[in-house]
């Protein structure tokens, strides 16, 4: 494979080619270019291209959009999920361990869900563990079955900070806004330290639960000797893949890619750090991730099977351990990075694939920690080009509030999930609608 970091300015349609310090002759880049894809071509070597993108360069191309407060007063939001059961009622998880709904554009009084009691106590001012994961099962309207991820306390004694486990439960029968309290409990992860927990859930078309794991946190992928996620006999720094419907409590897929080898036969792909948000785009199939770096870059990827995407290795497109030279044989790099001079902490969302925005269809939407909302747009050469997704009523991409996460409604509308003062037990949360 043949891999080449381009400049996000670089040969897209509309925009003047952009003369900078850095690339001091754009004209002979893009014939390099040229040469490259016509040399890949004729060996039939891949060519991938990746925009490291540290500045707006999308003025041109500005997709303007509004918020629309959909509901607020929201305790630590961590993920706005819909059933796919036709209601498009929307489901908000709280932190600290409710599952609120919004129903008809109202937030019900009565949580569907109240597992506060289970979920184990965090700390008011700054915590990652909680109720972090909801997914509902593609044939929920029938079977009513739903599967949530949450952080327990560990065993005393047995070394870790906490358990991130991942529980199925059911609605109930006879009030489709109330679920039941019984819980099963497919998966349990030891953790040892507070961060980088995860606990993204979807199923894919295939009808399989993805999970994602992060690295067992602290900082620089620190536990055991190549880190978490290079090692392919834990589950932390994953993303995995299970089957809930043949057998109980899980089954391995049979195309799963580490079936039968040395590691557990649950991951889908490794070498990720805290892959807080990812989604499919339900028109290509493919996922997107947002991966947290640690103290420099963050990154966009497209998961596929099997696949290594760098971490500890890697932070982003650069060397991060070792920090030079290091090895980045088989390893898939990110199809977007941005520096901490832009953000701090990348937020995951959706292509958008919802009616109301017809110039974002496509497009990748996400955010990150700091405020900030940005989309990728992928040009004719396959470069994924990040661009500000400008907020009319604001006047900027930034909104000025903590983004803690991204969800989507049945329609594909796109939902930015806010908090105003930090802390999961803050009430200051809010959802916003992204409209034209
Ligand atoms: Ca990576």
């Amino acid at each position: 494979m043949i891999f080449i970091t381009l400049p996000c300015d670089i040969n897209h349609k509309n925009r003047k080619l952009a003369i900078s310090k850095n690339l001091p002759d754009m004209t002979k880049q893009n014939s390099i270019i040229v040469a490259l894809i016509i040399s890949s071509t004729f060996f039939n070597n891949p060519l991938t291209f990746v925009a490291n993108c540290n500045t707006n360069n999308g003025v041109d191309d500005k997709i303007k959009v509004n918020l629309e407060l959909v509901a607020d007063h929201i305790t630590g939001p961590t993920v706005l999920a819909n059933a796919g059961d036709g209601s498009n009622r929307l489901f908000i998880c709280e932190q600290p361990g409710t599952i609120k709904i919004i129903k008809d554009n109202k937030l019900l009084a009565e949580p569907f869900l109240d597992i506060k009691s289970r979920v184990m106590s965090i700390n008011p001012f700054y915590d990652e563990r909680g109720l972090l994961g909801l997914a509902f099962h593609p044939n929920y309207k029938n079977n009513g079955r739903f599967f949530i991820y949450y952080s327990i306390p560990s065993v005393e004694g047995d070394g870790y900070n906490h358990k991130n486990i991942l529980c199925e439960y059911k609605v109930s029968s006879s009030n489709p806004d109330k679920a039941l309290m019984d819980e099963t409990i497919l998966m349990t992860i030891n953790e040892p330290e507070m961060n980088h927990d995860g606990g993204q859930l979807c199923f894919g078309s295939d009808g399989y639960l993805y999970i994602g794991v992060g690295d067992g946190g602290g900082a620089g992928d620190r536990h055991g000797t190549i880190g978490n996620g290079q090692n392919l006999n834990v589950f932390q720094g994953k993303i995995l893949r299970i089957d809930v419907d043949k057998e109980k409590p899980y089954s391995i897929p049979p195309d799963n890619p580490f079936i039968g080898k040395d590691a557990k036969a649950e991951i889908w792909c490794y070498g990720m750090r805290n892959p807080w948000k990812f989604s499919f785009d339900k028109q290509s199939g493919k996922i997107f991730c947002g991966d947290v770096g640690q103290d420099k870059y963050e990154e966009v990827d497209i998961i596929e099977k099997g696949k290594n995407y760098g971490w500890r290795i890697m932070e982003g497109l650069h060397c991060y351990n070792p920090s030079t030279n290091c090895n980045q044989d088989g390893l898939t790099l990110p199809i977007s990075e941005y520096s901490h001079d832009v953000g701090n902490c990348i937020i995951g969302g959706y292509v958008y694939n919802g009616k109301k925005i017809p110039e974002l269809k496509g497009k990748y939407i996400f955010g990150d920690w700091s405020g900030k909302l940005f989309y990728l747009s992928s040009d004719n050469i396959g470069l994924w080009l990040r661009y500000p997704l400008f907020v009319n009523t604001i006047g900027s991409e930034n909104i000025g509030i903590n983004i803690n996460s991204l969800g989507e409604d049945e329609n594909g509308e796109i939902y930015v999930l806010t908090q105003k003062t930090t802390g999961p037990k803050s009430t200051s949360g809010a959802i916003y609608r992204i409209t034209k």
